[in-house]
């Protein structure tokens, strides 16, 4: 499970644009909008969109499951526990060093994992890649993107090897560079949708 993309790259945590990101993001998890999320909520949402939206099978709900447990848990989220923005954004800070550290010695990324559990199941010809029509289906269940332009943006900024169909390694070269840096080429992951 190495990549053919793995590279150092850099943090940037007082870039105002990386913290409006990750502000975006932490609203839009914040479903009742009290300030505070857990690890319940987090993984509950994840669980609910692939079992009941995109009919994944026990066995691949299962996997995704611990793939979102092991993602959040490692940006600090707890079961049980109410974590608050700025507890949030540290985690997230964490998060990001210790993936990029293993990225760029082409060790497994919890993005990676969260990644091959999410595409088994939104892959739904298997032929081991996303294509248009299946990343508008999961967009339309994940409640992130709405828009069929943003939807297309997702392609032109992940498809690096212009094959017109989204593999898991090039989708989380791009998903490291956009959430973990502010690698200028990763710009526009979820088109307008998230800034
Ligand atoms: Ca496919
Ligand atoms: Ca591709």
């Amino acid at each position: 499970m190495t990549s053919k993309y793995a590279v150092k790259l850099e943090t940037d945590f007082d870039n105002p644009k990386w913290i409006g990101r990750h502000k975006h993001m932490f609203n839009f998890l914040d479903v009742n909008k009290n300030g505070k999320i857990t690890l319940n909520e987090m993984v509950y949402k994840a669980s609910d969109i692939v079992l009941n939206n995109l009919g994944a099978t026990p066995e691949q709900a299962q996997r995704h499951k611990e793939a979102v447990e092991a993602f959040f848990g490692g940006a600090g989220l707890k079961y049980d526990v109410e974590t608050e923005w700025p507890e949030y954004i540290e985690g997230w800070k964490r998060l990001s060093k210790s993936e990029l550290e293993k990225w760029s010695k082409n060790q497994i990324t919890l993005v990676r994992l969260w990644g091959d559990a999410l595409f088994d199941i939104i892959d739904k010809d298997q032929n081991g890649a996303i294509s248009l029509d299946e990343w508008k289906a999961y967009t339309k269940s994940a409640g992130i993107i709405h828009s069929s332009e943003d939807c297309e943006e997702t392609f032109r900024v992940c498809d690096l090897d212009d094959s017109g169909r989204l593999d898991v390694d090039e989708m989380t070269r791009q998903h490291l560079g956009f959430w973990y840096s502010m690698d200028p080429g990763c710009e526009n992951v979820y088109g307008g949708a998230v800034p």
